[in-house]
């Protein structure tokens, strides 16, 4: 396919309601966003980097930096690129940078999908209809507030709750949560704020029947992961420690987890994803798909990514309106009340953009060169 232009945006879009984890609060995005055009088609990618390197090294400005100055430029100067998949060998030189990566190669595989003319879902090997939902519910002020939150996610049809946690806001947490609802599908995410001298505590987690604890400790670590796995009965889940399908292997050989939550950015884009997917699915290790708080373009992404066998547990991919007033895509995302997303079944993502919206919300707009200016 030919390349004919590769625009960069930077958008300013807040969230409905602030997000706070162990590493922080969030309360307005900075969305990048990637839009390729070639031979009459406009692919999107968007960007998972969060503002600030809290949870991986990557963050909005410096995503920006190598978009604009070292992977834009490669790719518009690309003379052979026909698939998503030509993009990992393309940018091979440089180093990590994965969620930037992954902006680019995310919106060559919607543009394949679109030339030929198959949802983006079939393109990547899916095989479901709808995919299984959860949601990931920041740390409250009150446990009081947590109940009502949970209480409203639980009506409109969330099959797993899923709840940030760190220490001072654990154990009576869940503690709260499952006197109310016994049997609900319930798990947590610490985002790495504990360590392995907390493994005692963490152990008395098993009472809780969480289905996993995501990331407890280190944001790169497996070898600590898999002494603390042993003493646990809960399933941990890695995310921030999983980049590419060496680390799942790593991971699972070491048993530090037995379940991977597998995110686009994280991974470096679609065919990465695929390679790690593919891993675990022959060591019977499920995955599922985290969030990024991500606009309708990501979230469309996840939506397709999702669709793969392997994907087998409820992931964090949830309705638009859980996180946008308006979404940048048409029609947002929406969930059942089953739970469930309904993949869409037209060419490409299946979502169209809003595009007087993006401009409306574009703060920095960019043009790639094929070589950049040094
Ligand atoms: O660890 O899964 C995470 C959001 C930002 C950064 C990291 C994480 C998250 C979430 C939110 O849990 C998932 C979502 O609703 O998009
Ligand atoms: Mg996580």
């Amino acid at each position: 396919m030919k390349i004919d232009s590769i625009v960069l945006r930077e958008l300013h879009i807040p969230l409905v309601r602030a997000f706070e984890t162990s590493f922080g609060v969030t309360r307005n995005r900075r969305v990048l966003l990637a839009e390729i055009r070639s031979e009459g088609l406009t692919g999107w990618g968007e960007c998972t980097a969060g503002e600030h390197p809290h949870f991986s090294e990557e963050y909005t400005d410096g995503a920006w930096d190598v978009l604009l100055n070292e992977l834009g430029p490669k790719l518009a100067a690309a003379e052979m690129i026909e698939h998503g998949g030509d993009c990992p060998g393309l940018f091979k030189l440089v180093r990590g940078n994965r969620m930037a990566k992954a902006t680019l190669e995310n919106a060559i595989w919607d543009l394949e999908a679109q030339r030929e003319a198959l949802p983006l879902s079939r393109l990547l090997g899916g095989v479901r209809d709808v995919i299984p939902c959860g949601v990931s519910l920041g740390i409250q002020k009150t446990i009081p507030d947590l109940l009502a939150v949970i209480e409203k996610e639980l009506a409109a049809g969330y099959q797993r709750i899923k709840l940030k946690c760190k220490p001072g806001w654990d154990v009576e947490v869940f503690e709260a949560v499952r006197n109310r609802w016994p049997g609900i599908t319930l798990s947590c995410d610490a985002n790495s704020a504990y360590r392995l001298r907390d493994a005692d505590h963490i152990a008395t987690w098993d009472t809780f029947d969480l289905l996993m604890i995501e990331q407890p400790m280190w944001y790169d670590d497996f070898f600590y992961h898999s002494i603390l796995q042993k003493r646990l009965e809960t399933a941990i889940c890695l995310d921030e420690s999983i980049h590419n399908r060496r680390d799942a292997l790593a991971a699972i050989e070491m048993e530090s987890c037995r379940i991977i939550n597998l995110k686009l950015g994280r991974v470096g884009g679609f065919s990465e994803a695929i390679a790690v997917h593919n891993a675990a699915l022959e060591r019977g290790v499920p995955v599922w798909c985290g969030g990024m708080l991500e606009s309708g373009i990501g979230r469309s992404h996840n939506i397709a990514v999702s669709t793969l066998e392997n994907y087998s547990l409820p992931g964090d991919v949830s309705a638009s309106a859980r996180y946008w007033k308006e979404d940048i895509i048409e029609p947002e995302v929406t969930v059942t009340p089953e739970g469930e997303i309904v993949v869409p079944d037209s060419p490409g993502r299946g979502f169209e953009v809003r595009y007087d919206l993006i401009e409306k919300l574009t703060v920095r707009k960019e043009t790639v060169r094929a070589f950049a200016m040094v």
